[in-house]
């Protein structure tokens, strides 16, 4: 296992120390810090002028109360978040996620994922995070409205097409991001499209922006195993969730020629050894916004449903986790490994525990980290960007090439940077220095700042 390296250990303690209880948080600087061990070995002069001290702490925090007034007239509290973790390479960009397990600690270790994922992008990108403890679940469609407008009016005086640019995550969809542009220019005056990403066609938004992250996320991994020799014809896929970036995630690999055979929500998970059938899992989850165990009442056949144990005890040929955070455990990896299972992409932000992570490296499965792997969502909000600058709106087509050609130089820039730093393979550490060394380079040059 690798540990922080001796130079870099008092400035995880700081961190850890500086921002007590934020766990998820601690675990990415942790796993960055690991890896980076070795760059300030190649690289000492990183270590002069608090670099990694300062890429650890978020350039900015906003904290700030949302109400709101649900349907039956009551007054509703909430609290909203954005980290502007890190603006070197370009606006902040990230983001926002409508969960009641929201916190501060778990939107800055989203900020700094973000940070260093939209690097690897190579696009003119820096790095952020928001959202609330707001639940969706079982609101009505007002509710989600009203809930929206709050919250954006307070967050429109700290965002702007050159300041920060705001998209979707958990909970937010094309629905919240239109609520949250129709406030934003009614507030400002102003028809700014770049200042969110994943809109509406009509307001600006970029065609193959709603499948972006899990479509990258299937190129990635089909890349990855390539190089292997492994094809995809016939596979096994789970894919955990049944939200964005699982059901796209699920169409690529269906149209790559695999089986997908899994997928779940918090509730729990369908399967059938015949292939899921994914118009009706869109029908489900798209449209009705039902819940996954609906699919096998209408579906029936081969396909169950279990509402107890984990979606990993399902034997696989590639595991994909794309519902959230810590959701694959050292457990869940050992049943998987056990399975025969070839390689896992994480869609999802740090999807899996340290120990998972471990384990699957260990046993010679191919692992592409989320900050690599779903950098496709946030690549293709930089091209709607890119087109809202130049009021132009590119083909489908045109936008999931550019998408396909973004996630291969990031699969190769990973594994190039395994390959100099002494671990072949590793795309973990490969994403961490790659995603990190664009980032310092790019501070560096701003001064101290
Ligand atoms: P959605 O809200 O569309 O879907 C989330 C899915 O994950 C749902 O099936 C949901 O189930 C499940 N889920 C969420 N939270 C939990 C939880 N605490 N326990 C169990 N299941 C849970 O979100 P996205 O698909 O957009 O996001 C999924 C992941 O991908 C997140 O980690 C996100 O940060 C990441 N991501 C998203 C990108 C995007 O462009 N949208 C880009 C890159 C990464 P239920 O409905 O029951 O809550
Ligand atoms: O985690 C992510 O990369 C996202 N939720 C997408 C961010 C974006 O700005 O498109």
């Amino acid at each position: 296992m690798v540990n922080v390296d001796e130079k870099l250990e008092p400035i995880l303690n700081d961190v850890l120390r500086r921002n007590a209880g934020e766990h998820e948080f601690h675990q990415a600087v942790r796993e960055v810090l690991e890896s980076v061990g070795r760059v300030i070995a190649k690289r000492p002069h990183y270590a002069r002028n608090a670099l990694i001290e300062r890429i650890c702490e978020p350039e900015r925090q906003i904290i700030f109360r949302v109400p709101w007034i649900d349907d039956h007239g009551q007054v509703q509290i909430n609290r909203g978040f954005r980290v502007q973790f890190n603006s070197a390479l370009g606006p902040y960009k990230g983001g926002i996620r409508f969960h009641p397990s929201v916190n501060v600690g778990i939107i800055k270790f989203l900020g700094f994922e973000q940070t260093f994922k939209n690097a690897l992008t190579g696009l003119p990108i820096g790095g952020a995070k928001g959202g609330s403890d707001f639940n969706p679940r079982g609101r009505s469609e007002t509710e989600i409205m009203r809930f929206c407008q709050s919250f954006m009016t307070e967050l429109h005086r700290h965002i702007g097409e050159y300041v920060d640019v705001p998209a979707g995550d958990i909970g937010v969809g094309g629905r919240e991001i239109g609520y949250m542009f129709g406030q934003y220019k009614r507030l400002t005056n102003r028809y700014e499209a770049g200042v969110l990403t994943g809109k509406a066609l009509f307001h600006g938004g970029s065609r193959a922006r709603k499948e972006a992250t899990g479509y990258g996320a299937a190129y990635f991994v089909r890349r990855m195993m390539q190089i292997k020799g492994l094809d995809l014809e016939g596979r096994k896929v789970v894919v955990s969730g049944s939200g964005n970036v699982a059901i796209y995630t699920m169409e690529k690999f269906i149209e790559f020629g695999a089986k997908v055979i899994a997928c779940s929500d918090s509730n729990g998970f369908v399967y059938d050894e015949n292939g899921l059938d994914l118009d009706l899992i869109k029908e489900i989850k798209e449209v009705r916004r039902e819940r996954i165990s609906t699919y096998v009442l209408r579906k029936g056949g081969s396909a169950r449903y279990k509402e107890a144990g984990s979606i990993w005890t399902v034997p696989c040929d590639v595991a994909m986790p794309s519902a959230t955070q810590n959701e694959l455990t050292g457990k869940d990896a050992k049943m998987l490994i056990e399975n025969g299972v070839l390689a896992v992409g994480e869609g999802a932000n740090m999807p899996s525990t340290p120990d998972a992570v471990r384990l699957f490296q260990e046993a010679g499965v191919l692992f592409a980290p989320g900050k690599a792997a779903n950098a496709g969502g946030v690549a293709t909000s930089a091209l709607e960007m890119q087109q809202n600058a130049s009021r132009d709106s590119w083909t489908f087509e045109k936008t999931e090439n550019r998408l396909a050609g973004i996630m291969d130089n990031i699969h190769d820039l990973c594994a190039a940077t395994a390959d100099e730093y002494g671990a072949p393979g590793d795309y973990v550490l490969g994403a961490n220095i790659a995603g990190f060394v664009r980032v310092a380079e790019a501070m560096d040059a701003l001064g101290v700042t």
